[in-house]
């Protein structure tokens, strides 16, 4: 079993944890690669075995970033990487999505980018089946489908760029959140929408983790702001009402962190009531400032996007067909190996505070 190669940008951070999560998931997923499924746009043989590693990029390929929603910070900063490596390899960027992150807003735009020929679709799903049929059919047209930050089941695509591992991340907003609250007491989570695959990873390991590790701290509702600003800013009002002895939220969505900690920060629970999860720091930097917040995390969307597009790139060009141990290199990222069902991890998470936040600018 191969280990997955990680970033050379690797940051500072959540070292001693990520990095031995990273090896339990290794050890833990095994079974199917990618390879072995059959309907891949790209190929699907087994490792190796019709991947020419020296293939050119074909020069003009049809770039599609299809994001959960459309107008959310995160993805924004996600396709200016996608587009930037889209750039690198002279390829068409183009990105489409719905305005809303529901669990089949996506399959319309699926269904017309495979209309309109598209090499290869970049895209989060906001559920892990909902779209398979129409990435399915988009595969069938001749599309290489990458997935990134929040997967379908892996035989709807060919390879899922994972952020950092469901371990590393779900551990950090544990370990965050007992950091700030000595380890005991009463938590939320405020998540995004109900269906999401990278949500619904993470909370359940987040669960798991604190029962394990915070036997004092007990997780008393998890809440859905659907990754809508109004609604998560209601959701947490709603949280502090209904919980009066509540000492934190675990926000592990950029949408609903910031929408958080703006109503905490004009409350009286600002200082109070912890808050952690991931968010981006430019969201987040005013609420360090102000004291709302102690830290929290976050990758780098940008390099997310940038290591989707040359995966969908290498796809394309037959470098790789999405098979367990094959390697590619995604421009300035550097190489990185398909790991078990066809994944591959951008890295490590970094955790922002008030000594590093202005180091970040995304
Ligand atoms: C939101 C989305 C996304 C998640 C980030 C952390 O922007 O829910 O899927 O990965 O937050």
């Amino acid at each position: 079993m191969s280990l997955f190669l990680t970033s050379r940008r690797l940051r500072g951070g959540l070292t001693g944890v990520a990095v031995a999560a990273m090896v339990l998931t290794t050890a833990a997923c095994g079974g199917t690669t990618r390879g072995e499924d059959e309907g891949s746009g790209s190929g699907g043989d087994s490792a190796g075995a019709s991947a020419d590693p020296d293939a050119e990029i074909p020069a003009d390929l049809a770039i599609a970033f299809l994001p959960k929603q459309l107008n959310n910070p995160y993805f924004d900063v996600a396709a200016t990487g996608s587009e930037r490596a889209a750039g690198e390899i002279e390829g068409e960027f183009t990105q489409v999505g719905p305005s809303e992150a529901s669990a089949s807003s996506q399959v319309s735009y699926i269904n017309t980018l495979t209309q309109q020929g598209a090499d290869v679709i970049l895209t989060s799903a906001n559920d892990p089946n909902a779209i398979c049929s129409a990435l399915d059919q988009a595969r069938s047209g001749g599309a290489s489908v990458v997935t990134f930050d929040s997967d379908t089941s892996p035989e709807c695509r060919d390879v899922f760029i994972n952020q950092a591992t469901p371990e590393g991340i779900a551990e950090a907003q544990i370990d965050l959140m007992a950091e700030q609250i000595g380890g005991a007491g009463q938590v939320a989570i405020l998540s995004a929408t109900a269906n999401a695959t990278n949500q619904n990873a993470w909370i359940e390991l987040m669960t798991e983790y604190a029962a394990s590790e915070y036997p004092d701290m007990e997780i008393v509702a998890t809440v859905y702001g659907d990754d809508e600003d109004e609604k998560s800013f209601q959701e947490t009002q709603g949280l502090l009402q209904t919980y009066p002895d509540l000492k934190g939220i675990i926000s592990p969505t950029t949408v609903g962190i910031s929408a958080a900690a703006r109503y905490l920060s004009g409350s009286e629970y600002k200082g109070q009531v912890a808050l952690t999860g991931l968010g981006t720091p430019n969201q987040m930097r005013e609420f360090v400032q102000d004291g709302t917040v102690t830290a929290f995390a976050l990758w780098n969307p940008e390099d997310l996007g940038y290591l989707a597009a040359y995966t969908g790139a290498a796809l394309a060009a037959g470098q790789i067909t999405g098979a367990e141990g094959e390697t590619f290199t995604a421009g300035d990222l550097g190489e990185y190996e398909i790991g078990a069902d066809g994944e591959v991890v951008l890295g490590e998470p970094t955790v922002f505070n008030a000594d590093n936040i202005d180091d970040f600018d995304f």
